[in-house]
């Protein structure tokens, strides 16, 4: 018999850890008898309208599903927690980095993007790394990708984006006229464009990817000091991507290997581990940077801003259902705590909104009682009241009012004091599409990538774009050719020659159908 991996086991685990229940029951708990029949009148039927065991069982599977997430819908989940290991308090009070050895439990999704919640696992797309920290503050969120940067610098674009990434609405296909369409009309998405085609798109299931949170935040010490900064989690099992070849496989062969690979380590004991690291940015050096600081289609240089190391993150746990676990678990970059907060990044402050909008459509507004997003670690007060599917006491007989007179939660504006902001400036719209949108990918095509990595970032380019329509394809030889201009010659002489035949088209991003030579 084939090994069976740790996965394929589950079953047989179960089976050997649990006693087998005495009566199966309706979900009011009544003892069923028999499960394997319908209540009919003589055995040919029909069926009865009284039997609630049959209308229960149906009505309760009629709505299992619940909307996929609009993006990010195919990911795996696990638990663990984060270990602070260096002192910053002099750059927050936030309680996971309160003292050094100081343990604070977490919750992890990772997942792609585009592709629905059935999509292979190795598309080339960015991965999410969203991880919830469970303090006693309540939950912070950290809701970042595997790139340190993002496609687009305007939350008003998010939409239209990601269409561009779903299915065209009439034939109901990924469309490659419509993703180069929009990539080549904004160029600031040159940048992430090349880390996705690069072998970074492929990453070898999600333990060996790094983690960031992308874009600027601010941390707040206990004398209400700001600085900026970013997130970084660095893969301890070494970063490992897969050509495109073989990624193109394993869609096929198996679809869902990255979930296989993290659910495998955990249950034999293999846990995988980031080291966690911070870059720190004062205000003054935000204003004179050479860069918009705030600008996530950028990265700030690890040479003028070290990154400072702050701790681990160790995943040790699988979830003990899925459906419980990761797929209700709820994230939002607007789920912050004392000493870490938002920055002026107007595509984080898109997001702050749009997170916690989402999971009251998909899960409900009281998706926070869910017992995964619970702020277990926290005690919270509130006057929120009611709601589908309030399933805690209701905070019992406390006043649903504020203020009050009797014991209800009070406020307490000197313990939680904010740290207040300055900014001015002219409000309107503020076109962003040429500000210097191509200075940091010449860095990363000349001092990040190894010569065949270049090679292999125009191929997988070229077997991409050569799907959409030719003005398409010269739009974007121009964009990258601006970023290096040997960048833009070698993706013109790789799709001439694919053109001419000469070499066999065998990527595909999302399901695109390929061409072949
Ligand atoms: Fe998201 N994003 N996003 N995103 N995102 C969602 O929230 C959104 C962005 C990221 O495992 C949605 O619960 C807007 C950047 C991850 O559950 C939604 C904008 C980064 C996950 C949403 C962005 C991310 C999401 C869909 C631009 C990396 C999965 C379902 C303004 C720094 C979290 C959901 C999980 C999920 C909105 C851009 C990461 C619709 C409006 C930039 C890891 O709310």
């Amino acid at each position: 018999m084939a090994t069976r991996d740790k996965a394929a086991e589950q079953l047989n685990e179960f089976k050997s850890s649990q006693k087998t229940p005495e009566q199966c029951t309706t979900g009011t708990g009544a003892p069923i008898g028999l499960k394997t029949a319908t209540m009919t009148v003589g055995p040919q039927g029909p069926v009865l309208i009284q039997d609630f065991v049959f209308n229960d069982e149906m009505a309760h599977f009629d709505r299992e599903r619940i909307p996929e997430r609009v993006v990010h819908a195919k990911g795996a989940g696990a638990f663990g927690y984060f270990e602070c290991t260096n002192d910053i308090s002099k750059y927050t009070k936030a309680k996971p980095f309160e003292s050094v050895g100081k343990r604070t439990p977490v919750g992890v999704r990772f997942s792609t993007v585009g592709g629905e919640s059935g999509s292979a696992d190795t598309a080339r797309d960015p991965r999410g790394f969203a991880v919830k920290f469970y303090t006693e503050d309540g939950n912070w969120d950290l809701v970042g990708n595997n790139t340190p940067i993002f496609f687009i610098r305007d939350p008003i674009l998010f939409p239209s984006f990601i269409h561009t990434q779903k299915r065209n609405p009439r034939t109901h296909l990924k469309d490659p006229d419509m993703f180069w369409d929009f990539i080549t009309l904004r160029p600031e998405t040159t940048h992430q464009v090349s880390f996705l085609f690069s072998d970074r798109g492929t990453p070898d299931g999600y333990r060996r990817m790094n983690g960031y949170g992308s874009h600027t935040f601010k941390l707040v010490n206990k004398d209400n000091q700001p600085v900026y900064c970013k997130f970084h989690f660095k893969t301890d099992q070494g970063i490992k991507n897969l050509m495109a070849d073989e990624a193109h496989r394993l869609s096929a062969e198996d679809p869902d290997y990255a979930i296989r690979d993290l659910y495998d380590h955990i249950e034999e004991g293999k846990f995988p581990s980031w080291t966690v690291k911070i870059q720190v940015m004062t205000f003054e050096q935000a204003e004179k940077y050479k860069w918009n600081p705030f600008d996530v289609t950028k990265v700030w240089s690890q040479k003028d801003f070290p990154l400072i190391e702050v701790g681990k993150m160790v995943l040790n746990k699988n979830p003990g259902n899925y459906f419980a676990d990761v797929e209700q678990i709820a994230f939002s970059p607007a789920h912050f705590i004392p000493g870490i907060d938002a920055s002026p990044d107007k595509m984080l402050q898109g997001r702050l909104f749009s997170y916690s909008d989402t999971h009251r459509h998909r899960l409900g507004a009281n998706y926070l009682q869910i017992p995964v997003n619970c702020p277990y670690k926290a005690k919270t007060f509130h006057y929120q009241r009611d709601g589908p599917q309030c399933v805690t006491d209701n905070q019992g007989g406390a006043p649903n009012y504020f203020p009050n007179s009797f014991s209800g939660p009070k406020d307490d504006p000197a313990g939680c004091e904010m740290c207040p902001f300055t900014i001015s400036g002219e409000c309107k719209r503020y076109n962003s599409a040429d500000e210097d949108n191509f200075s940091q990918v010449n860095i990363f095509w000349n001092k990040v990538l190894k010569p065949e990595e270049r090679d292999r970032l125009v191929e997988n380019i070229g077997n991409h774009v050569i799907n959409a329509q030719k003005f398409l394809q010269d739009r974007a030889v121009k964009n990258f050719g601006q970023a290096d201009p040997e960048f833009g010659k070698k993706l013109q002489a790789y799709l001439d020659s694919m053109r001419g035949g000469k070499n066999k088209v065998n990527v595909v991003l999302n399901g695109v159908k390929v061409t072949e030579s």
